[in-house]
């Protein structure tokens, strides 16, 4: 571990000793570089990402690597989309810790997923302790190219979907709300334009700290939804719903006036990462129900057509296509 978090090029101290100090107190070291170890997994599991020869690592996916789910069909995009620290990273978190744990997105039984790792890392940092506390995600990074997409193989009705959860940071929304060429909020844009359908988060903290800033943002980002949102469905979802009890009513009526305007067909619901039992609305049930109900209404989902591909050698042997051969 030494090693790996010292920058001196020519110290050659073993592990866990510091040549410079003389002792094995490294971390006092001025070349010690505390994050080393986390910034380098990091980088090595991007980097190990190109170099590999499997194609995927578990990890997210980027929209580049979208084509690795192309020989099943053009799979579902799902957009959420929010303002700064909303609950959108942690929604997923809590979204896989719930199938982990045995609970059900009814009609839509998990399949499978390539994006495992990265799902495993929001939900371990999504961590209840002892005391009742919540440890969450960290902030989803707000460069302009950065965006995670989570996989899931959902299976309905004898038909597999690929689902894939778009999530960016609130902060590239703001500026897309603000200004959609805005070369800054470029994976804002490009979520929008892409997703089947979207789930749209309203901050209850941030109502109750911010009160009419926060309806303002909400509004003006529910505005620019609505302008291109044509037929794609819409998911309304109120998170850190276990503070809502202390916000203002007027201001939250007058939110639920706007989007009822904006999204007269959008169902709405609470969501909390805090549950009190189990099972507890806001978190056991409606996280679940919020991805349920948009997966329900996204259109014409495409039947996955398993069956191998027509041989081109006319040698007998590989032209044998048993039981598919007569369907
Ligand atoms: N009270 C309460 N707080 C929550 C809940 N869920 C999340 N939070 C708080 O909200 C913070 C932000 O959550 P994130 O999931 O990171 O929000 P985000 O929308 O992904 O944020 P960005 O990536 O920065 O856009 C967390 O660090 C928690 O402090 C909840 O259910 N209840
Ligand atoms: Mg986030």
């Amino acid at each position: 571990m030494a090693r790996r978090q010292c920058s001196k090029e020519d110290c050659h101290a073993p592990q866990d000793f510091c040549q410079e100090l003389g002792s094995p107190e490294y971390p006092k070291c001025k070349h010690f570089i505390a994050n080393a170890h986390k910034e380098e997994a990091k980088v090595t599991s991007k980097k190990n990402k190109t170099i590999s020869t499997i194609p995927w690592s578990g990890d997210f996916l980027q929209q580049d690597e979208i084509d690795l789910l192309a020989h099943r069909g053009t799979p579902k995009i799902i957009g959420l989309i929010g303002s700064s620290g909303a609950g959108k990273t942690t929604y997923l978190a809590m979204l896989y810790t719930l199938l982990f744990n045995g609970k059900l997105i009814e009609g839509w039984d998990f399949a499978g997923s390539y994006t495992l790792s990265g799902w495993e890392l929001q939900a371990k940092t999504l961590h209840i302790k002892e005391n009742g506390k919540v440890r969450y995600p960290d902030a989803t990074p707000s460069d302009k190219d950065f965006q995670s997409l989570y996989h899931l193989a959902l299976r309905n009705e004898n038909h597999l979907h690929d689902v894939l959860f778009a999530d960016s940071s609130g902060e590239v929304f703001s500026k897309w709300a603000d200004n959609v060429d805005d070369p800054s909020a470029e994976n804002a844009g490009w979520i929008y334009e892409k997703s089947h359908g979207f789930l749209f988060f309203i901050d209850c903290q941030a109502i109750i700290d911010q009160r009419g800033r926060a309806k303002l943002e909400i509004v003006q980002l529910a505005e620019q939804v609505k302008k291109g949102l044509n037929k794609r469905p819409i998911v309304l979802l109120w998170s850190k719903a276990d503070l809502a009890d202390s916000m203002r009513s007027n201001i939250v009526e007058s939110i639920e006036t706007s989007l009822k305007t904006l999204f007269p067909d959008a169902i709405s619901l609470q969501i909390s990462n805090y549950s009190k039992s189990d099972s507890d609305e806001l978190c056991h049930v409606n996280n679940l129900k919020g991805t349920e109900s948009l997966l329900n209404q996204m259109d014409n989902p495409q039947p996955l057509t398993v069956a191998p591909m027509q041989p081109e050698s006319s040698d007998f042997f590989f032209k044998y296509r048993g039981s598919y051969g007569s369907k």
